[in-house]
């Protein structure tokens, strides 16, 4: 009996070996290696560890290292921490425990249990964004942005709680109250930071193209930027000076506008109100203020106000009533929309509920609806009601309506963007200190760059000051400071920057995390940037991917990097989640930890097993019942190569099939991230392979060191414990990963005689492998007709003969 497989001994001495000689090089004896960025999404170091689900994005992303560190890369792997945020700050408040001290702690402990998945990781390039080292940059960034013009201040309406005294992040607002004490939330404008990614929006649209990122999120993040083709049309509103401008995507409709709604916060909504519709007008005006934008956003009745006031369809010269409602959004467009409930849902609506009368513009096949019931919402069919406009498609008429609306100088074509300036400050303590000194002479002026970083003080209490400012405001002493343009009395900003703000360009940092010049050389970042393959959840497809792809942008424009796409290949990890399919939580009581599995089964096999759940891009349950079946796959693989490797087995052409089928089925899925079936595919291939060693006494050392090669990504100690004992010098990872010939992989087909009760009467040809049934089968078909009896017994004698018997 050989050595039966031992994953405790085997993985501490291969731990020990990676240690001391590095499999992971920039050079060897080849030369310098090419390098291949592969980046995890930085995790947050939670007081809670790491669970299962959180291994499995790690997994992916080594066996993909692994497979690129075989194909002869030098392999960028670094981990860090996104530590800024508000976890670490209410524990901060509720325990009185500096936030830093916690999170130092904290990323301790998940280190360590990150070492247990043997990743490749090189820790040398580690980053955390609370340390003032590195935000010393996200606060450089900002400070470009600033003089770039695209970090401004605002005021904007934030959600507000006038109990507590402080501003809500809309998670905080529950059914339009506030979530801490119950009291109805009301919009208050405050002086906010923004950023203003607007100025990227065509770039961040039409740059998808170059990507090699999963279509749905390119889908998302196009439908997020949002753009549109429309027009803006001037309203006179009757009896007044003004004019009241829309926004619409539907100019082709104007004709079918019998109203018109504004926002209750437009800045004319007011001032149309007549004496008999005043009070009303002022009462829904301060209703709507007291709602959330999410709450205004729902599905339910149409709510609005008629103002009083009229105004005039430029086209047509008709009396457009003036409303007020609160489905139209303030801060979109212009505030105010032409209605055309005939094909638009909303207004059809509002229409049927207010008697607003309906006119029809687009007609399908011509034909005028007798009884609307619903909007007519397709965008083809002809134009009728519509003046000269009749008889038009209306598909070619919405391309040329807003050119019409210019050149009648009635308003002009407009393109716009759903995505909106990225709001930038929180008023909280525990995040990079906005670089901004407000002086009373000078305005807003930048920390100088050269005295970056602006520290975050140690402040006595972490909470929320209760007028709607960060704990920084609470300190005299920092926040009272010198102009540094006229040196008079200034105060520093006392708002920090969003959790985004250090993961939108973290990644940039680790190939040159030590650099007190400059945010990364230009040298480290032409040898190692930008990312190659970026592993993560697919809960990040909009904010964070859209964040860095805007940083980026702007570090490309300023000439900090060269390339202005961070990420070149994308893939996104399914979650792994507990039984029917309920996220792992705490307080659920349904979490899995890794250590024990480890304990029991190796870290091959819990790598091996993440994988095995399920295809990696979907969700899976986790059960761990499962992993058995892994672990006793690699309990046959090791005795196989045991039983095998001293005994100089030639190899078969059978052997070498399977050799090279292997190859191309391991390679081929793993190509195409189908690392679920990669694992089946082991399975049966080593299956295959105890079969021919039961015939042939064992199996070809070529094909065994294959084995263990293919294994390494996956299961790497186990791939150096085969490679070694099966008499290789050196690391399994500097072995190449192995070709395939698809000849050899072509099934082999022999010639068997037929015979009837010992007399041959045909001969078929056959797949060497064939089956027995298959084979007699064939051979039947070959004989049918001299087959007159019956049939009391066949034979087949592989590859030899097939004989039937017959009465
Ligand atoms: C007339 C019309 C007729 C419209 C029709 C639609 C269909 P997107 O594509 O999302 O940009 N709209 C404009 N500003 C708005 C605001 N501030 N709040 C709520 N709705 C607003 O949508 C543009 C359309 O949404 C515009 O085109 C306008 O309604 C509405 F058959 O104008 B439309
Ligand atoms: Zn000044």
């Amino acid at each position: 009996m050989s050595t039966p497989y031992n994953h405790k001994a085997i993985e501490k001495k291969w731990r020990g070996r990676w240690e001391e000689n590095p499999v992971n090089v920039k050079e060897d004896e080849n030369g310098k290696r090419q390098k291949y960025y592969c980046l995890d999404m930085f995790p947050y170091p939670s007081g809670n560890g790491l669970h299962v689900g959180h291994w499995r994005g790690y997994v992916i992303s080594d066996v993909w290292s692994r497979y690129k560190l075989l194909q002869g890369y030098y392999i960028v792997h670094p981990m860090g921490w996104d530590a800024f945020g508000l976890p670490a700050e209410n524990y901060a408040i509720k325990m009185g425990v500096h936030p830093a001290r916690s999170t130092a702690e904290n990323v301790e402990n998940i280190k360590r249990q990150i070492n247990e998945i043997a990743a490749l990781y090189d820790w040398d390039m580690e980053v955390n964004t609370t340390d003032p080292e590195f935000y010393k940059w996200t606060q450089w960034i900002f400070v470009k942005m600033f003089k770039e013009g695209l970090a401004y201040e605002k005021e904007f309406p934030i959600n507000w709680c006038p109990s507590c005294k402080t501003g809500l992040a809309n998670e905080e607002v529950v059914n339009g109250k506030c979530e801490r004490c119950g009291t109805e939330v009301t919009k208050k404008n405050l002086r906010q930071w923004m950023l203003k990614i607007t100025a990227y929006a065509e770039r961040l649209l039409n740059d998808l193209d170059k990507l090699d990122w999963p279509e749905k999120v390119k889908k998302m993040q196009a439908d997020w930027i949002g753009k549109s083709y429309g027009a803006e049309v001037d309203f006179p509103v009757e009896g007044r000076e003004e004019k009241i401008t829309v926004y619409t995507t539907r100019p082709d409709t104007l004709y079918g506008a019998t109203f018109m709604v504004l926002a209750p916060e437009h800045e004319l909504a007011a001032s149309l109100a007549t004496p008999e519709t005043k009070e009303a007008v002022e009462k829904y005006i301060y209703d709507a203020s007291m709602k959330s934008n999410v709450d205004r956003m729902q599905d339910k009745e149409k709510t609005g106000v008629f103002t009083g006031s009229y105004a005039v369809n430029p086209l047509n010269g008709e009396k457009t009533p003036i409303w007020l409602s609160d489905y139209v959004l303030a801060d979109y467009g212009t505030g105010a929309i032409m209605c055309v409930p005939a094909h638009d849902d909303r207004d059809f609506e509002f229409a049927k509920k207010f008697g607003i009368p309906i006119v029809q513009v687009i007609a399908k096949d011509g034909k005028e609806i007798e009884n609307m019931t619903e909007a007519y919402t397709e965008a083809n069919g002809t134009m009728i009601n519509s003046g000269e406009w009749n008889g038009m498609e209306s598909a070619v008429l919405k391309k040329e309506a807003p050119h019409v609306i210019e050149e009648r100088g009635i308003g002009k074509a407009t393109v716009n963007y759903k995505l909106r300036d990225w709001v930038f400050s929180r008023q909280r303590y525990w995040g990079e200190p906005i670089p901004i000194i407000h002086c009373p002479e000078c305005g807003a002026v930048p920390v100088p760059e050269e005295e970056l970083p602006l520290t975050l003080p140690d402040v006595e209490s972490y909470e929320p000051t209760g007028t709607g400012e960060s704990p920084l405001a609470g300190i005299e002493e920092w926040v009272n400071c010198t102009c540094p343009v006229c040196k008079k009395p200034a105060k520093r900003e006392t708002n920090t920057m969003p959790q985004w703000a250090g993961s939108s360009w973290y990644f940039l940092r680790y190939v040159d995390n030590h650099n007190s010049e400059a945010l990364v050389s230009r040298e480290k970042a032409d040898e190692m940037l930008p990312v190659d393959m970026y592993i993560g959840g697919v809960e990040h497809a909009v904010l964070h991917l859209l964040y860095s792809r805007f940083y980026t942008k702007f570090l490309c424009d300023i000439g900090a990097v060269d390339f202005d796409e961070p990420f070149k290949k994308l893939f996104n990890q399914g979650m792994i989640t507990g039984k029917n399919g309920i996220k792992m939580s705490k307080s659920k009581g349904n979490v899995v930890s890794p250590d024990d599995l480890v304990r029991d089964y190796g870290c091959d096999s819990l790598r091996m097993y993440e994988l095995f759940v399920g295809p990696p891009e979907l969700d899976a349950e986790w059960d761990d019942r499962g992993i058995d079946g892994v672990n006793r796959f690699l309990k046959r693989a090791w005795n196989l190569v045991m039983e095998s490797k001293d005994k100089d087995i030639k190899a078969t052409k059978e052997m070498i099939k399977v050799r090279n089928k292997m190859v191309y089925d391991i390679t081929t899925r793993l190509d195409s991230f189908s690392l679920n079936t990669v694992i089946s595919g082991f399975m049966e291939h080593n299956n295959k392979l105890i079969e021919i060693a039961k015939r042939e006494g064992g199996i070809d050392k070529e094909t065994l060191s294959t084995l263990a090669v293919l294994l390494s990504p996956f299961a790497p100690h186990m791939g150096e414990e085969l490679w070694e004992q099966l008499g290789h010098e050196g690391s399994v990872f500097n072995a190449g990963w192995p070709s395939y010939d698809v000849n050899a992989m072509k099934d082999d087909e022999v010639e068997v005689p037929v015979q009837i009760n010992g007399k041959t009467r045909a001969v078929v040809t056959v797949p060497a492998d064939v089956s027995k049934e298959d084979a007699i089968a064939a051979g039947r078909e070959a004989v049918a007709d001299k087959l007159t009896g019956t049939v009391v017994k066949e034979i087949y004698v592989p590859k030899k003969i097939i004989n039937i018997v017959q009465k």
